[in-house]
Order: C-alpha cells, then structure tokens, then sequence
C-alpha cells in the first residue's frame, strides 16, 4: 500500500471518531430552518451536506481544506521554471488535508503516470460514436467504458466487507483519474485533429502531459492547464457534479459510475456547459457585430438582447456566490501577464465592466459578477483551442480530482445512501391549512 493511502487512512479514522463523537454529543442540535420557498427552488441555502474538500464563501469564493486561490498559487509545489500550481499537489492537499511537499506531488505524478494506460476496448467505444457527437457525450461514455476494470465493483461482487470499501475506491480513484487525460485527449484529436494521436509522455506532469497529447507543446500553455486543471476541481459539495457524484456513489456505485453521473451534470449549460456558452455568445456578437474587439456600449446593447430574449447571460451569475469568482480574477491576472492584447480577452474584460450594472439593474438576478466559466474559453482560444464544445470536457478532468478525493471521504467515512424527503404540493396545502 502507498504512502499516501495509509496516510489517508489514518487521517480519515481520526476524523471518523471526531464525527461520531459530534453526532453523539450533538446529533439534535438544529443549524437551520427550511422554508418552503427553499423546497420549491431547487433546496437553495439548505445545509445537508458534508464535504471535506473545500468549503464557498458567498464573498470570498472557494477555500481548499482552508486554502484561496491566491494561497494555493503561492503555497502548492510548481513544476520546474513553472509559477502555476501543479494539480497534483490539490488533490494531495483535498485527500489528506495538509499542503504537500515536492516528494509529495512527485509521487502522485509519478503514481498516475504509471496508471495511465488506457486498455484498446476503450477507444473502440469512442471510436463508435458518430464524430459530430458532442465531446461530454463521448467522454460520458468512455468513463462508463473504463468501469469494467473497476476494483471496488468486482472487490463488491466477491463479497468484502464495508470496512474495506475505502480502500477500493481509493485504488479506483486513482487509476481513473491517471487515465482521464489520455481518454479527452483522444477524443479531441479524434473530432478536431483527423485522428491524429499523440502519444503520451511519462516523463512530464499530468498537466503538461495531458497539454502535450492535446497537441499543445507552448510552455505558457502548459502553465495554463496547471492552473486551469487546479481551479476547476471543487467548489464545495453542492454543486451539480459533485453532489450528483456523491448521490450515485451513496448507492455504492463505483467511482467510475459515480463520475460519469457527476458528468452528465456538468454537461448542463448552467452549470460546466457555460464555459462553451460564454465563446459561442461573444462569438456570435462579434459576428453580428461584424468587429472582433465590440466597443462596450454594443456589449450592453446585446446583453439587453439577451435579456429581451429570454436567454441567460452565460458566465454571469452563481446560486452560492455573491462577488466576482476568485476563479475568474485567477484566470483574469493570468491573462494579463501572458495575453493582455489578445481581443477575446479584451471583449472579455469589458464585458465585465458593462454586465453587472446591467444584470444588477434586473433586480431579480442575486450575483451580477462573473463566474469561472466567464474567462476560461477566451484564454484557451489564444492557445488555439478554438474548439469550444471541447471546453467542458477539460472541465470535467479537473472535477475528477475534488469528486473523487471527496468519494474516498464518503467511504473511509462510512456514509449512508443519500435519501431525502420529498412531498407533494397536495402535502403543502395541507400542512398550510393545519397550521
Ligand atoms: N443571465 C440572465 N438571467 C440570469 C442570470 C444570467 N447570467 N443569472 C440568473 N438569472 C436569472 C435566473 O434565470 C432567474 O430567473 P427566473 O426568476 O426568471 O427563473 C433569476 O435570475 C434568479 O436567479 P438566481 O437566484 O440569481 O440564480 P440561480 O441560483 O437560480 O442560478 C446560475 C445560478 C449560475 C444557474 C445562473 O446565474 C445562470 O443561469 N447563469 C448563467 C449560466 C452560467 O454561467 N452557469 C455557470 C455557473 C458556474 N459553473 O461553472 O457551474
Ligand atoms: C462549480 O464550480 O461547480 C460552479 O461554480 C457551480 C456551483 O458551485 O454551484
């Protein structure tokens, strides 16, 4: 067994007796009231979750077992030359809780390039798709394709006692995600590239190794991955893609299961689909617009358009967040640095200048700033991955890292299945009329 594996074990049997002594001792204790308003609309501000691995400040933004971003960039292991953190070294920091060491990160690395291997029957079921497919369709599917070698469903089949779960989730865990960036890598040069594969390198990093099989050698883009793949992988446990993977996986179903439902989710155009939505829509005002680089008060003309429309704002917006996401400040001061005058990114800036007034002047709209998902499609059309409906599939690998790191928590922890109460409005007028 790893080091890293038995270290997780031991901090995961602390944590489990610091629960079970807090269910004990306070159990009864209520954190809140729930409104029917929330019921109604979509459970909005209801705590009913634990997730160890990262925790959203409406102001703030997201923390990583009590890390901001701007901490993160400073404090986690780079790769050589490098300045972004290495992505690796989140997921060391989300699994076991402490900012890890070089040897630390090395290892993983090292750990998943040798899991890397992505069997030939694999390929075959993307290559069974029609091309035109949509990249998170195919990429859905190849996750499904790769649960046949699932350890915790044949570990399960044979019988192992719930003690051991864990520890079959955590080998899953970890091969999956080893082989994540072979898989969407594959699947972009199938659909963009004539099927020209590029072979993986097991010398580089996961980042630059997963950049260099997208057929991106640059070493500003390898920098941008690292950073991209660290920022995307959690944001608490409530969002679409991790809750709908910590939902599937509370029915014991393997991490392999658990992430394709978490991936279906993120395929949504309100949640990991706006990334793509937010190119297309300046794509489609620049087009109209017959310019590359729209003045500001013909962005806020189209977003009135939008509006009008009926349409959302993509990348605006966030049902927990109240700011500007630290992820998009992220990506915004990378931008500045490696590409102040590329016109997407400027169209991008100045859409973050005109929009909020405009959403905020809705008076329904709760958080007018922008998302995540507001930069990223314009930092990696500068790299020349145009391609836009590939954007959510690089999404989806960075999620893998907090979803599953959050999985092997949900089983060293031993958490039931996940099954709340649902009522019907018929169930409401009564309850109303009663009291
Ligand atoms: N443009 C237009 N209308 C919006 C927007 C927006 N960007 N954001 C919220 N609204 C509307 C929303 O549709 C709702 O309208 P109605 O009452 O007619 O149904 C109203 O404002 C109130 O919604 P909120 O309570 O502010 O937002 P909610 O928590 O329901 O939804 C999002 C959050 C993120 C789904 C929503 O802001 C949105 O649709 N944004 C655009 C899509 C997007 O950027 N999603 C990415 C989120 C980040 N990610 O990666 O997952
Ligand atoms: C995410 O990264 O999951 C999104 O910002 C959506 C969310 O937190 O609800």
């Amino acid at each position: 067994m790893g080091y890293v594996k038995d270290l997780f074990k031991e901090k995961a049997d602390a944590q489990g007796k610091e629960i079970k002594s807090i269910i004990e001792q306070h159990g009864n204790k209520k954190i809140e009231d729930v409104t029917l308003a929330q019921v109604y609309q979509g459970m909005r501000g209801i705590t009913g979750l634990v997730t160890e691995t990262s925790l959203l400040d409406a102001n703030e933004g997201i923390r990583f077992r009590g890390f901001s971003i701007p901490e993160l960039r400073e404090k986690l292991p780079k790769a050589e030359g490098g300045s972004e953190p290495l992505p690796e070294g989140l997921f060391y920091l989300m699994l076991i809780g402490e900012v890890p060491s070089q040897e630390n990160v090395d290892h993983i690395s090292a750990t998943w390039a040798r899991r890397s291997h992505v069997p030939n029957y694999v390929f075959d079921v993307i290559e069974s798709f029609p091309v035109s497919s949509h990249p998170m369709t195919q990429f859905t599917a190849a996750v499904l394709a790769l649960q046949t070698e699932s350890k915790f469903a044949k570990a399960y089949n044979e019988g192992i006692s719930k003690k051991e779960h864990w520890s079959y989730v955590y080998e899953d865990t970890m091969t999956l995600i080893a082989r994540l960036p072979r898989v969407a890598a594959y699947i972009y040069r199938r659909k963009y590239k004539n099927g020209e594969h590029i072979q993986p390198d097991g010398m580089l990093d996961w980042s630059a190794n997963f950049a260099h099989m997208l057929g991106y050698e640059d070493e500003s883009f390898k920098e941008l991955m690292r950073l991209y793949l660290t920022i995307h992988a959690d944001h608490e446990g409530g969002n679409v893609s991790a809750h709908a993977t910590h939902l599937v996986g509370s029915a014991l179903s393997d991490p392999y299961m658990s992430f394709a439902a978490g991936m279906t989710g993120l395929a949504g155009p309100l949640h990991g689909l706006a990334n793509q939505e937010v190119i297309r829509w300046i794509e489609e005002m620049c087009a109209e617009l017959n310019t590359d680089n729209p003045t500001k008060e013909q962005i806020a003309d189209y977003i009135h358009k939008t509006l009008t429309q009926g349409k959302v704002v993509p990348g605006y917006g966030h049902a927990v967040l109240r700011k500007t996401d630290p992820r998009f400040t992220a990506q915004m001061e990378f931008a500045k640095r490696h590409c102040p005058e590329n016109p997407t990114v400027q169209t991008v800036w100045n859409v973050y200048e005109v929009a909020p007034p405009i959403l905020e002047a809705t008076g329904k709209i709760k958080n007018p700033w922008p998302n995540v998902d507001a930069h990223s499609g314009a930092l990696l059309k500068h790299y020349g991955l145009i391609e836009e409906d590939f954007y959510t599939v690089l999404f989806g690998v960075s999620r893998a890292l907090g979803v599953l790191a959050s999985l092997c928590w949900d089983r060293a922890l031993g958490f039931p299945i996940e099954r709340p109460k649902s009522i019907t409005t018929e169930w409401v007028k009564k309850f109303l009329a009663k009291s």
